[in-house]
């Protein structure tokens, strides 16, 4: 049996425990129980002391409580999360130690994910899983009194992250781990993560994410572990020993500060690391300035050196031109690099030639593309390399991973900011610029010299800002396919599209760097953990719980999707599941939903690519039949509960207005005593990972309903589908892959083909609109729904007919749409076949497992291998 399931025994799915059967689960009783169970445990301890190890949970517990804390007694849920937390670190710490000590002597080829997003989510359910450690805190909590679930509840998210993109990060080191892939994670440790989002009358205010204030047990302060970030300042040339060497003088310096988090695998003794900076005055304090009594100027520098790591940046409709996030994106590969180069110094000295064979580093999107400038930097100012020497090493190590198609998300420094902040490593663009255009301009000597001409210009990582002409700008993404050995999209239409259009010229250069890597998620948080009754379910009908992490064994499920007694106790799980929901709708707007209805969820950030908009426009659509239909015929409407959640970017008016809209069809229709019983819109505020987990397995139909050929990937349509939440989606991103997985006819499939956008955006004028449509949006400027002034710009973005309106082509797709939901309705009526499909999804969603695309990384574009430390 693999390692730690042994230890786990059956527990994995979530089987009760005997105590937790027992456990009483009275509030007042705590203490007595609390005492009790300690006392107990202590005995124990007594005939097994001899290391901090042998302690039983309950003591250990209520030691880091009493000694960390200085509590004694009655513990809140979030005191016990706290107390569990430190005890559960000291394990992780164990795991992390000897998988460090491992590959320190075997000493294989590293990943390094260089990110600038992490959303890890919550840990302690997670850790405790994947450590098989379980059953032992969840009976340890029993004991006490207390319930594992409500004490998970009480950790806050670590929300390092905007969405996806970020998500994906975290999932990737998931799979990284539970495969014992030697990797790590690098990134920003942000003292303020995704701001909270509030409502308040129905519009989106924005709140800080303080999250550290009560201590982070899932971090280790590295304090031996701290590298200088210079910034600014000039550039010289000197002579040494006769050789010209570059000398950069920055005016500026912070610290980079370590803080590691470790990453356990899954059903492995492997841990890995997710290293995250803390930005540190390079002195504490300006004693000179606080002796002459300027307090104010000595804590100037503590200030703007905190200042880089203080905030993530919300991504915005205009992400350009914001120096700190430049100075953000520098601080943490400058780390990160040097951090890999001093270790790899350590074991192999000088011998950098051999640097390929043992680091390889991945760009999360362009955000960390300045590594490029940085390795040369490194390699040649500081190691003395020559520039060619440099860049074959370079150009090995490095590979980049393109994540939209939004031309305006496509990062571009002013070459002003960059020459202002980075002196040195501007110069450095500049030469691989000159170097690359040099080379091109050789191998298109075929051409005629305009033509030639023109393709270079168009290739140039340095280039002028086509809205004005006075600017140069340092275009990331040409920067980073220049220096690297492998690019790659997130799903198939998205990786051809990266090929044919957004770097198309590229393409046609270097065909063999551009491969797809569809993207995953972990099948751990994202169903075992989240649903552990549908995980219990699927583990009994397979008769092993290796699926978790083979996921392609959910396939096995296909034999059952239309046997009767299963779909039974299918339809059990996600009955439990919409319980558990509906009560989390209770607690936030006081309302009792129908648990009958079908759970129709969007969640995502809002954006006008991903039309959330339409998903309004279909439901206001639907209450209006609603409202006319006869008694008689409402008895025959399949009711539905309408969630939509997600966070607008601060600065992106529209989908702030969007978010309104949202709130102010809610109001309407959930008041409405005709039809309150069938319809139902809410918005969930403030939609992070943990909200995900417990709104994903409650799903029967999920929307991914973006303009074709503008998501790039989407995973939540990854995590739906494992948790057999049937899927409405236009031909988009990884839609497609997952309904071929799936079967096309088990998906509501809709809207126009991405090919078909360009030529339907142009002939936007002579767009004829469907009367449901134009009578919509005369009910949303009629003031239908209030706000009638607040509306009007959405309305006008999509309904006036000229050129460039209505981008998203809402109208284009709006009939096909509201066809593909009245499938949905007949569909649903028949819940044999609803279910069978349901099970299709599940057994359909194993190519879809993080642990599949790391594979797939692995082989094709890392070439690293796993190495397991011994249990
Ligand atoms: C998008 C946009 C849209 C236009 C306005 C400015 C702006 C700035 C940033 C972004 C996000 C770009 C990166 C990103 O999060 N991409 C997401 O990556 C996921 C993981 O690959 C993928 O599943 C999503 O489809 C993709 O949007």
């Amino acid at each position: 049996m693999a390692y730690r399931q042994l230890q786990q025994s059956n527990r994995v799915a979530g089987a009760p425990t005997a105590s937790r059967q027992i456990a009483p689960r009275v509030a007042t009783g705590r203490r007595a129980l609390h005492v009790a169970a300690v006392a107990e445990a202590e005995k124990t301890a007594a005939t097994t002391r001899g290391g901090a190890a042998s302690v039983p949970a309950p003591v250990d517990i209520a030691n880091k409580l009493r000694y960390l804390f200085g509590r004694n007694g009655d513990y809140t849920n979030a005191d016990a999360y706290h107390g569990t937390a430190w005890s559960v670190r000291e394990k992780l710490i164990d795991s992390f130690n000897k998988t460090h000590e491992h590959w320190r002597k075997e000493d294989p080829k590293f990943i390094y994910y260089l990110s600038a997003e992490f959303l890890m989510g919550r840990s302690l359910t997670n850790t405790v899983y994947n450590l098989g450690l379980q059953g032992e805190y969840a009976d340890a909590l029993n004991q006490m009194g207390y319930e594992m679930e409500k004490v998970a509840d009480a950790e806050r998210d670590a929300a390092l992250g905007n969405g996806g993109l970020g998500r994906l990060a975290a999932c990737f080191l998931d799979s990284m781990a539970t495969l014992d892939l030697p990797g790590w994670g690098y990134g920003i440790r942000y003292k303020y993560g995704m701001f909270k989002q509030a409502l308040k009358n129905g519009y989106q205010i924005e709140q800080p994410d303080i999250w550290l204030t009560s201590g982070n047990p899932w971090e280790v302060r590295r304090d031996d572990v701290k590298f200088e970030v210079g910034f600014g300042g000039r550039v010289e040339r000197r002579k040494v020993n006769g050789k010209e060497v570059t000398v950069w003088t920055p005016s500026e310096k912070v610290i980079a500060q370590a803080y590691d988090n470790p990453i356990p695998g899954f059903d492995t003794p492997t841990t890995s690391n997710l290293r995250l900076w803390d930005a540190m005055p390079l002195t504490e304090f300006d004693l000179g300035a606080f002796n002459a009594g300027d307090y104010d100027r000595a804590m100037l520098d503590r200030e703007r050196a905190e200042a880089i790591s203080a905030v993530l940046y919300p991504n915005d409709s205009t992400p350009e031109g914001k120096e700190l996030r430049l100075k953000q994106q520098y601080f943490f590969v400058c780390a990160s690099l040097q951090d890999v180069l001093s270790r790899f110094k350590a074991v192999h000295g000088t011998a950098f030639e051999s640097l390929p064979d043992k680091a390889c580093f991945q760009l999360n999107d362009t955000h960390p593309t300045i590594a490029v400038a940085e390795l040369m930097r490194l390699l040649v100012d500081v190691e003395g390399l020559d520039w060619d020497q440099a860049w074959t090493i370079t150009t090995k190590c490095l590979n980049y991973t393109n994540h939209t198609v939004m031309p305006e998300a496509l990062e571009k420094w002013p070459v002003k900011v960059m020459a202002k902040m980075l002196p040195r490593h501007m110069e450095i663009i500049e030469v691989i610029n000159e170097g690359w255009t040099r080379w091109l301009a050789g191998h298109l000597g075929d051409l005629k010299s305009e033509e030639r001409a023109k393709r270079i210009a168009a290739m140039s990582i340095i280039h002028e800002n086509p809205w004005n002409k006075e600017e140069m700008l340092v275009n990331m993404a040409y920067l980073a396919v220049v220096g690297s050995s492998a690019v790659n999209g997130v799903a198939a239409i998205h990786s051809n599209i990266v090929k044919d259009e957004i770097l198309n010229d590229f393409y046609q250069i270097f065909p063999s760097k551009f491969q797809n890597k569809t993207n995953g998620v972990t099948p751990r948080r994202w169903l075992a953990w989240c649903n552990p009754e549908l995980a219990a379910l699927i583990t009994d009908t397979l008769g092993t719980s290796e699926w978790i992490n083979d996921t392609e064994k959910l396939a096995g499920l296909r034999a059952y999707a239309s046997d009767k007694s299963f779909q039974a106790k299918w339809s059990a799980v996600k009955k439990a599941k919409k319980a558990k929901l509906a009560a989390l709708i209770k607690k936030i707007h006081g309302d009792d939903v129908n648990q009958e209805a079908l759970f129709d969820i969007q969640i995502k950030r809002i954006h006008e690519y991903k039309r959330q908009y339409l998903n309004v426009l279909s439901i206001i659509w639907r209450y209006k039949q609603l409202k006319k239909m006869s008694p008689e015929e409402r008895r025959k409407a399949v009711p539905r509960v309408c969630v939509i959640g997600g966070k607008a970017a601060s600065a992106y008016d529209m989908a702030k207005r969007i978010i309104r809209l949202v709130t102010a069809v809610g109001d309407v229709i959930n008041r409405d005593p005709d039809t309150k019983d069938l319809l139902r819109l809410y918005f969930l505020p403030d939609y992070n990972v943990s909200l995900a987990e417990t709104i994903i397995p409650a799903a029967e139909l999920s929307q991914h309903i973006s303009t074709a050929g503008t998501e790039a990937s989407g995973t939540s349509n990854m995590k739906f589908q494992m948790n057999g939440c049937l899927i409405i989606g236009t031909w988009d991103g990884a839609n497609i892959e997952i309904a071929e997985e799936t079967g096309v006819d088990n998906v509501f499939v809709f809207g126009v083909r991405a090919e078909e956008i360009n030529q339907l955006r142009k002939e936007r004028k002579n767009f004829k609109t469907d009367p449901r449509w134009d009578e919509l949006m005369r009910d949303i400027e009629g003031g239908m729904f209030g706000d009638k002034d607040y509306f009007k710009p959405l309305v006008d973005s999509v309904n006036n007919m000229k050129v460039g309106n209505d981008w998203f082509l809402l109208a284009n797709d709006f009939a096909a749409y509201l066809e593909a939901q009245e499938e949905v309705d007949a569909c649903y009526k028949d819940q044999a076949e609803w279910l069978r499909r349901s099970i299709m999804y599940t057994a359909g969603s194993g190519k879809f497992s993080s642990d599949r695309t790391i594979r797939e990384y692995a082989e094709d574009i890392w070439h690293v291998k796993p190495s397991r430390p011994s249990a």
